[in-house]
């Protein structure tokens, strides 16, 4: 017997990897695991026919002859299928697209770090002409769409967004996907944002604006991390701890999403014993209050501070200045010359002012161009510290329209970032 299983929690990369290989193994049968995602249950609930699978439970071990695993690389991750392990007669093959290296061997199958492992096996489907119905078309899609936030992730590849193409070319139906991807979101779930707005709190961690917001849990709740997304987008912070405590079963759970790219979340919760990537992760700790953990993670975080990109690293220096009393001509010229946008204007050591090319273009009259450009430059000047994050930088831009800041330290300028510097870093072309 052959059968096709994939991870606990199962998402929609993992029932759209599963039912895929079935078309590439017709005669395999498909072994859910016991836990199942709400969205996915609710698609199951609808679907179920098209996807006759069998239990765990129901399962006879000692008749596997090929084990096929999607979307997971460890037998840990795997549902009842401890039995199978270390049997030299099981024939393995794996398709997944998890970076890190797992435990389970195969002999055959498709490992590689893209967006989702739908994209392996649709890739396979294409290669040897499989066809695919518009139904399971849709169901393949949402797999890529959920684990590639519909190619907005960092994880996502360009084989992701073929396979997504190849689907739409197969009349996937995007408004089934919409229904399907979209969170649970009821009563309890508004209640518990509720609770968490109540007690958000705002701190900055080595110029990251964090929110931690604390929440207890009646009982099991799914669809969680929508809410703690959901918060963030709320809260616009940078990073967001949902700390959660469950009574009950007296653990916590920890739900860490980052929007900041010097922040990376699954390695601050490893400590913990958690995991994800470096953009969503959680940590599940028993026997420990959130609150105890909140200080734990704030020490992680002040520690980490120094791995993390800071302005030093990306500004420019020595700075190319004016003095106050250079007339707007002179400026604009040198400028010009040097195809810079604008400049900190010095008071011998002491910054007084910038000004910009767009100001000076302004100035036409003949008048104004002999005039000292210290009538003319912006004197409320913003700043940042050499050490403030590349965040807090973009913050400061947005917030007050500016394109240079200039990095002071100690009272001294020591720098200056641009916009394009900031372009150059979020680009990677740094
Ligand atoms: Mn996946």
């Amino acid at each position: 017997m052959e059968i096709i299983t994939t991870h606990k929690n199962a998402d929609f990369d993992a029932l759209a990897s599963v039912v895929a290989a079935s078309h590439l193994y017709p005669k395999a049968r498909i072994v859910l695991p016991r836990s199942i995602n709400a969205n996915v249950r609710a698609f199951l609930s609808i679907h179920k026919d098209l996807f006759p699978v069998l239990s765990p439970l129901e399962l006879r071990h000692d008749e596997v002859s090929r084990l096929i695993v999607v979307d997971a690389n460890r037998w840990e991750r795997l549902d009842c299928m401890h039995p199978l392990m270390g049997r030299s007669d099981l024939d393995i093959h794996l398709f997944d697209h998890h970076p890190e290296i797992g435990d389970i061997l195969a002999s055959q199958g498709k490992q590689a770090p893209v967006g989702s492992a739908a994209t392996l096996l649709v890739q396979e489907l294409e290669k040897r002409r499989i066809g695919i119905d518009p139904i399971h078309a849709t169901l393949f899609l949402a797999g890529i769409y959920e684990d590639t936030g519909h190619l907005t992730f960092p994880c996502t590849k360009p084989e992701d967004a073929r396979a997504a193409a190849f689907l739409l070319e197969g009349q996937a139906d995007l408004h089934v996907i919409q229904t399907a991807l979209r969170p649970g979101y009821g009563p309890h779930h508004k209640e518990i944002l509720t609770r968490l707005l109540e007690t958000a709190r705002r701190t900055t961690v080595n110029g990251h604006v964090v929110s931690f917001a604390h929440a207890e849990l009646n009982g099991h709740v799914t669809g969680l991390a929508s809410v703690v997304a959901m918060l963030r987008d709320i809260l616009s912070a940078d990073v967001i701890f949902g700390m959660f405590w469950d009574g009950r079963r007296k653990q916590s759970i920890v739900i860490a999403r980052s929007g900041s790219e010097g922040v990376d979340v699954s390695a601050l919760l490893k400590p913990l014993g958690g995991g994800g990537r470096p953009e969503a992760a959680s940590a599940l700790v028993k026997g420990a209050r959130p609150e105890g953990l909140e200080n734990w993670i704030r020490e992680l975080m002040a520690q980490n501070g120094h791995a993390s990109v800071q302005i030093f690293d990306i500004m420019s220096f020595p700075v190319f200045t004016v003095r106050p009393d250079d007339t707007v001509e002179a400026v604009h010229t040198r400028l010009r010359e040097r195809g810079h946008t604008g400049a900190p204007v010095m008071d011998g050591e002491k910054l007084v002012g910038v000004i910009s090319v767009r100001d000076l273009v302004k100035l036409e009259r003949p008048t104004q161009r002999s005039a000292p450009v210290k009538a003319f430059m912006k004197r409320d000047v913003i700043t940042i510290d050499p050490q403030d994050s590349i965040s807090t930088a973009l913050r400061l831009m947005v917030k007050h329209d500016i394109g240079r800041l200039p990095v002071v330290e100690e009272g001294r300028l020591v720098g200056i970032v641009t916009r394009s510097d900031l372009m150059l870093y979020y680009y990677n072309l740094i």
